[in-house]
């Protein structure tokens, strides 16, 4: 039985799986730049983050519909939940959509079908022939890109009221994309905007771009965790700050070596980062573009940096700790 544990840095698009989008391709009149699901595989050779987002943005053009999204989601519930994914905070890019026509609207009510199909522990009870079945708790966070202006963002906030209610679909905002160039300064206005409506607030920072992108990520949007952070360890006065405060940290220990901020993951910083007494989570980031889902990243760090049962067991505790979720909700996720 694979550890129960949440999901806390996820792409929905970065979950789309080379045979999924031949699929989802030929329904909808669409020829990939590939001759085949191998090639495709093959493509995936990046060397930074741009490269890799270059790929990333390139194959979301397969997603049309509300049923493309639907699936996209259903598959990617599907894989998490057999590796022991109980609660998943899902991000989203809205922008990069709606600049191929396809409106916010279609994506989440796409994704919401996914979510509320899987929500229930008895909608998948019924098709693991009876067997206990655990569901999956979802909750989204659209997504800003940061290489896109800051009026664009604000659009986009407008453009998702109808989905921003309490209680409604999405709960809260972040921030991705090409980081270095473009500092999360940038997006004050948006990030108040969506903290006067009662959004949670996560960004990006410390992936590619410099620790002063963490601090500013805390002291300008008044985000609550930091996605990557990996480059705090630069910074001694920062961890100290991040210890103190015990900001969440979601580290994507394979997507890390895939774009090379680490070059093997036997170098990965993840021990001295628990040493130091940050609160670390393992998460996937891209599982179809970096080589794994959530349990694949624990096992690959179990593997490669010797944790122990006891420290897997704190990463996976830290992971509802660091959850949106209710304590009470937090209880039966577990
Ligand atoms: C992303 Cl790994 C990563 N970093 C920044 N933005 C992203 N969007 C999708 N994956
Ligand atoms: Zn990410």
């Amino acid at each position: 039985m694979p550890l129960p544990k949440a999901e806390l840095h996820l792409h929905i698009e970065g979950t789309l799986e080379p045979e999924l989008a031949f699929a989802l391709a030929a329904r909808n009149g669409i020829t990939l730049p590939y001759a085949d699901t191998d090639e495709l595989r093959k493509a995936y050779e990046f060397t930074d983050l741009q490269s890799f987002l270059n790929l990333y943005y390139g194959l979301m053009a397969v997603l049309r519909t509300e049923d493309d999204f639907a699936d996209l989601a259903d598959a990617y519930l599907a894989r998490a939940a057999a590796q022991g994914v109980r609660h998943a905070e899902i991000f989203f890019d809205p922008q990069a959509h709606l600049a191929r026509g396809v409106d916010i609207g279609t994506v989440v009510e796409g994704l919401g079908r996914a979510l509320d199909r899987w929500g229930s522990p008895r909608s998948n009870e019924a098709e693991s022939g009876g067997e206990a079945a655990h569901g999956i708790s979802t909750q989204l966070i659209m997504c800003f890109l940061r290489d896109e202006s800051a009026g664009s963002a604000l659009e986009t906030l407008e453009a998702a009221k109808p989905y921003l209610a309490p209680g409604g679909p999405i709960v809260g905002v972040g921030l991705d994309s090409a980081e270095v160039g473009h500092p999360p300064a940038k997006f004050r206005e948006v990030y108040e905007a969506a903290a006067a409506l009662g959004l949670r607030r996560v960004a990006h920072a410390g992936e590619e771009g410099p620790p002063a992108y963490v601090t500013e990520a805390l002291d300008v949007l008044g985000v609550e965790r930091i996605d990557h952070g990996l480059r705090c360890m630069e910074d001694p006065e920062l961890v100290a700050r991040l210890v103190r405060e015990q900001v969440p940290l979601t580290l994507c220990p394979l997507s890390n070596v895939r774009l090379r901020a680490v070059d093997v993951l036997a170098d990965h910083p993840l021990p001295a980062m628990l040493d130091a007494g940050l609160l670390c989570t393992v998460n996937s980031d891209d599982p179809a573009y970096f080589g794994g889902y959530a349990g694949d990243n624990f096992d690959a760090v179990r593997t490669a940096l010797g944790l122990s049962p006891e420290r897997l067991r704190a990463l996976a505790r830290n992971s509802f700790t660091a959850s949106f979720l209710e304590h009470d909700e937090e209880r039966r996720a577990r």
